[in-house]
């Protein structure tokens, strides 16, 4: 928290650190409130540099001595950090800080949780735990002395001394303070071993606190599963004799990848079948696949600084997101991707908060930890490897890694090794780095004499962020249906360049249906004028299964925004259309079921506020219900049978077949419980030994409003779960009717258990309240001020996870004057709140404009 006017940070300033560091060694005397850390840092002029400034960052510590080469010394002390005067000549620097983890509710640097003492390092956390070159680019051999009462004391690398209460750490890999971690407490190891390719061992442990070892298996296996898969489609192997994985409850983010020691945060990992759904197991396998590849890309190979940051973490998304669908279901992985990416990332990029996949600038780098970087950054990846084919994309990353091990490196060499393995020019792609916006690609066709000419156009839609857009490289996958549903031109790649650019098919018989963006090949906007008779063909016979999926929810969205404009009835054709598909008993369940979803309430205000419209929240809700009333009834006759054929008469386990069963299933528990009232629902409730069916009926259970005596019922019995009762505080805002959520919200927080420090907790409550569309953008204005409320609580407290939330308000100009003044109203009364976090700070400024 500070009252200076805020700093703002420019990648066209960076220059490299004037020192370098050989080794550091660090000493921990552990203490609630008074933890002790001892640094001995082996530092000598950089010879690529001519900065002869010494400084260090450090922030909320007290200084208690500090020398070069033994001589006491006194340095210059500010907010930020140090500056002493040093030799020109290679030097040890030594110092001892005080530092209170226990009274650091922000969860950065040194913290405790639960009794248990862990670090949380990315991207400024170190500067907290002790004074020293807090950046990226600054890589050096670490090790790590622990004295402390607890059993378990735990560093980066590998052991090389444990007594009781004493532990020594060494990491052989230079890394960059950001990768640093600690943990100490009571902990239980799940432990387990892993053999790599190369016959080399390496000891695995899951620690958890006492009474979460039954919610360790599945995590274990994840990693196995993540290490074989990394050695056989990246070649990459685990290069330590241990790998660590620890378990918190209070934690920021997902989960972190500090080398040889991830932290999680406990929802990332833990997950036993009685307590965690089937979506829960998937986000885990996902996650710790996506912290165990960071090794390479990530720790490895790091950021030249953080403007790069997508370097690492689009490249690790991506590699994450090949992971899960060699895993379950490509298709269903790539639907399920674009259906976050469009809710999360479209509507950053086409709001106050755009940027580029590589900013340029910022003043918190915490709030950069965005869609844009980790989904849009995948993405670009995506568009790459479709644009050089599969053969010269791994040829490429071998030389990346060969290149660039060890290096902190930037995007320039990224596209460099592209460049010069593929011998292709990327000048123009790197534009999908520089340039914020989700780009407009309109189609128009023309038929003549048995050829098919596509005529495309881009457009970027300027913001400030990119107030002059230039076309990008956009791969467009393209396959032609003919009229009796036959493929009559295989999927091909076509690059659009230009900003108008034509394409001519010939000597076709009869016009097929143009299927264009097929599996989404561009993260862009597809204006392709169909006729809903083409849209109903290719979803009835797109052998592209996520056009054939886009077909039925643009026929969804059509003729939901129908019904809002001409009170229409719901649209025959889709109905008819989505029960054939659903029907189809050849199709894979949970494909099925993902046909069943509509596009989301606040996709529907976007669509209405391209066109032209303010777009109702409570309209939109009112047409939503009425469409899945429509559905409901539509399948009222086969609903029950899918239904039936979806139980599982075996014992549970989370994989991609189970889970898509027990999806298609739960969608139609819910069509049925629409049609037919909450009788099976409730039997469900009864009968369920596994979370993902007992959460399904009670979803359901309370949107019939005949869910009181199960969410009783719950309570009792999982109140001994923390991550259980996070799914029962927001699943009751999620459920609420429109009028109702930010009341139901406001009850929660009222409620012994609502520990709103934790920030599982409060997600809990208030992430499902941004989510309720008709709730949070209620005309009272009782979801903006309930939410602004709770975000001046938190800010002194945590100021990240605050920031993170505001996002909730980066829609607002959309919406009509009434609710655009109550937001507005409501961002300014959270700015005018005395020593407002920097973090806060930034995101209501951008979101404000
Ligand atoms: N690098 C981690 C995510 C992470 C980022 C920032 C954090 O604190 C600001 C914490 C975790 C990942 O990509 O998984
Ligand atoms: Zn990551």
């Amino acid at each position: 928290m500070r009252d200076a006017a805020p700093q703002t940070i420019y990648l066209a300033d960076y220059t490299p650190f004037g020192y370098v560091i050989d080794d550091v060694a660090l000493t921990f005397t552990l203490d609630p409130h008074h933890t002790r850390v001892k640094s001995r840092i082996a530092f000598r002029p950089n010879p690529e540099s001519t900065e002869r400034r010494f400084f260090l960052h450090g922030e909320g510590l007290k200084l208690i001595g500090a020398s070069i080469d033994g001589a006491p010394v006194t340095p210059e002390l500010s907010d930020e950090g140090l500056t002493c005067e040093v030799p020109d000549a290679p030097f040890i620097w030594e110092a001892e800080v005080e530092i209170d983890p226990a009274g650091n509710t922000a969860l950065e640097g040194l913290y405790m949780s639960n009794g248990m003492y862990c670090t949380q390092c990315e991207a400024e956390g170190f500067r907290k735990i002790t004074y020293y070159p807090d950046r990226p680019d600054v890589m050096a051999v670490f090790s790590v002395t622990i004295n402390g009462p607890h059993p378990v004391l735990l560093s980066n690398g590998n052991p090389v001394a444990t007594q009781e209460h004493h532990a020594e750490w060494h990491d052989p890999w230079p890394k960059p303070s950001y990768l640093f971690a600690l943990v100490a407490g009571d902990l239980i190891a799940h432990a387990d071993s892993f053999t790599t390719r190369s016959g080399r061992d390496v000891a695995l442990n899951l620690y958890v606190r006492p009474g979460d070892e039954h919610k360790c298996a599945f995590g274990m296996q994840a990693l196995k599963a993540s290490m074989r898969w990394d050695e056989h489609v990246y070649g990459r192997e685990y290069d330590l004799d241990l790998f660590n994985i620890v378990a918190v409850d209070d934690f920021n983010m997902g989960a972190m990848e500090n080398k040889g020691l991830n932290i999680f945060n406990s929802s990332a990992v833990l997950a036993s079948p009685e307590t965690a759904t089937d979506a829960n197991f998937e986000r885990i396998e996902a996650i710790i696949a996506h912290e165990y590849f960071h090794n390479w890309t990530g720790n490895r190979i790091t950021c030249r600084d953080w403007f790069q940051l997508c370097l690492k973490e689009g490249l690790t998304v991506y590699r994450d997101s090949q992971f899960t669908a060699d895993m379950r279901s490509a298709p269903v992985k790539r639907i399920s991707d674009v259906i976050d990416l469009r809710a999360r990332q479209f509507a950053e990029d086409q709001g106050p908060l755009a940027h580029p996949v590589r900013p340029e600038s910022f003043q918190e780098i915490n709030n950069f930890y965005t869609a844009t970087v980790y989904e849009k950054g995948a993405e670009v990846i995506g568009m790459l490897k479709r644009l050089v084919g599969d053969a010269a994309y791994y040829q490429a990353l071998d030389l990346y890694f060969d290149r660039h091990d060890g290096d902190a490196a930037t995007i320039e060499d990224w596209l460099k090794v592209f460049e010069d393995s593929t011998g292709r020019d990327l000048t123009q792609f790197k534009r999908w780095y520089s340039q914020a916006g989700t780009p407009r690609v309109k189609v128009t066709e023309t038929w003549q004499d048995g050829s098919l000419t596509l005529h495309f156009a881009q457009h970027i839609p300027p913001s400030s962020a990119t107030p002059d857009p230039q076309p990008q490289v956009i791969p467009v996958a393209l396959g032609l249906v003919g009229p009796n549903g036959d493929e009559v031109l295989e999927t091909r790649m076509l690059e659009l360049t230009e900003a108008e650019q034509s394409f001519r098919f010939d000597d076709l018989g009869a016009r097929p249906v143009a299927s264009i963006l097929r599996d989404f090949s561009a993260p862009v906007v597809l204006e392709h004028d169909l006729s809903d008779d083409e849209r109903a063909h290719l979803l009835a016979h797109d052998s592209d299964p996520f056009n054939r999926w886009e077909q039925g929810r643009i026929l969804a969205r059509q003729s939901l925004l129908a019904m809002i404009r001409e009170n229409a009835d719901p649209d025959r054709a889709y109905l008819d259309g989505i029960h054939a598909v659903v029907s189809d008993e050849s199709l894979d369940p949970a494909y099925r079921a993902l046909m069943l979803g509509l596009p989301s309430q606040s996709d529907l205000a976007t669509a209405l506020h391209d066109a032209g419209d303010v777009p109702d929240p409570a309209a939109i809700h009112k047409v939503s219900e009425a469409m899945r009333d429509a559905l409901a009834a539509r399948f009222a006759e086969i609903a029950p049978r899918i239904y039936q054929a979806c139980q599982i008469d075996a014992p549970y386990r989370p994989d991609a077949d189970q889970a898509g069963r027990r999806s298609l299933g739960n969608a139609m528990l819910s069509l049925i419980t629409r049609h037919h009232g909450p009788a099976k629902a409730q039997a469900q409730f009864d009968a369920a030994d596994n979370m993902t069916q007992q959460l399904a009926a009670l979803a359901n259970l309370i949107r019939a409003e005949a869910g009181d005596a199960a969410l009783a019922a719950f309570e009792s019995q999982w109140q001994h779960d923390r991550l259980v009762m996070d799914k029962w505080f927001g699943l009751q805002v999620l459920e609420a009717k429109p009028d109702d959520a930010a009341d139901v919200a406001e009850q929660l927080t009222r409620h012994a258990d609502f520990n709103w420090k934790n920030p599982n907790r409060f997600r809990a409550v208030f992430g499902s309240l941004a989510a309720h569309h008709a709730g949070f953008h209620h005309v009272s204005g009782k979801g903006y001020r309930l939410l602004a409320d709770w975000l001046i609580r938190l800010d002194p407290v945590n100021p990240q996870t605050t920031a993170r939330m505001c996002a909730a308000f980066q829609t607002w100009a959309r919406y009509d004057a009434a609710r655009r003044n109550m937001i507005r109203a409501e961002l300014d009364r959270i700015l005018a709140t005395p020593k407002l976090s920097r973090d806060t700070t930034e995101m209501l400024t951008r979101i404000r404009g």
